[in-house]
């Protein structure tokens, strides 16, 4: 199968979020603007879907397709176990509760700070009054991103709202581009991504080795292995899912535009989940 064939295949499943700031800027703002996008927006989707182009913006805006992410706690307090709770608002006004299982949960919480530190990436629990709530734990003073990530009406979205951690926060630069990264208790993790360029397609190939040796991974919601994907300087959000890749954990994108861009591969091994972090370079 051709690269292209194979990508086409993936699109439906594929959240691949992106676009320029005006996009986002019409996405972000009072609810009349959400409402009305909310319409634009779906058919697109249903007609993307059908046409394995790739998603809206996402990622980048409270509110989008009629849905809007209320968090409950805007700021938690550092270091120590916080409720983190929130609601999908619909456009009446009312949580929604019909969301639907993707990748084995119906709702995906990342949070990273602005500069791409302190990734987490947890499942919270609905309740019966509509409310996400999940238990969490933030060392590290700062600004940060809260992404929920979830599926309702057949629609997969990404809605993002900040959240702050007290403190005086010591942002660090991005690290340098590497092929290979420290993934904690004797794994380490090697990425073969090519030559990335922007608005082409992109394989990512990840070989997990632990004591020098390759081994294979064990599922990981529904699929060898799991990563997002944050665009430097707007967290542009890109959440991916692997293809068949042998003894590596591989992943077709396409990177949306030329900079840099932090790359979050989560992977289960011997039960336990771990994470390795990369920055990527992309080409114009
Ligand atoms: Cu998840």
């Amino acid at each position: 199968m051709t690269a292209p064939a194979k990508l086409a295949g993936f699109a439906a499943a594929l959240l691949l979020v992106f676009g320029g700031a005006t996009v986002a800027g019409g996405a972000i703002g009072p609810d009349r603007e959400g409402s009305d996008a909310a319409a634009g927006d779906g058919a697109m989707a249903a007609h993307g879907e059908d046409e394995a182009a790739p998603d809206p913006v996402r990622g980048l805006a409270v509110s989008g397709g009629g849905l809007r992410l209320v968090l409950n706690e805007t700021e938690l307090r550092r270091g120590r176990p916080s409720e983190l709770s929130f609601s999908i608002v619909g456009a009446d006004g009312r949580a929604v509760r019909d969301f639907e299982v993707e990748h084995e949960k119906r709702m995906h919480v990342i949070v990273v700070r602005r500069d791409g530190q302190g990734f987490q990436h947890v499942h919270p629990v609905l309740g019966g009054d509509g409310v996400w709530r999940v238990e969490l734990a933030v060392p590290d003073a700062g600004a940060y991103r809260v992404f929920a990530d979830f599926k309702h009406d057949g629609e997969a979205q990404t809605l993002a709202a900040d959240l702050t951690v007290d403190g005086e926060a010591a942002y660090q630069p991005l690290p340098a581009p590497a092929t290979s990264a420290d993934a904690g208790e004797g794994y380490r993790v090697r990425l073969n991504a090519g030559a990335a360029r922007a608005e082409r397609e992109a394989e990512l190939r990840f070989t997990v080795t632990r004591a020098g040796k390759t081994i294979r991974t064990e599922p990981y919601l529904g699929a060898g292995g799991h990563l997002v994907a944050l665009r430097e300087g707007d967290l542009a959000f890109l959440h991916v899912h692997p293809e068949d890749g042998g003894e590596a954990v591989s992943f077709l994108t396409e990177f949306p535009s030329e900079g840099r861009y932090r790359l979050y591969l989560q992977f289960k091994h011997e039960g336990r989940v771990h994470t390795a972090a990369f920055t990527q370079e992309v080409a114009r």
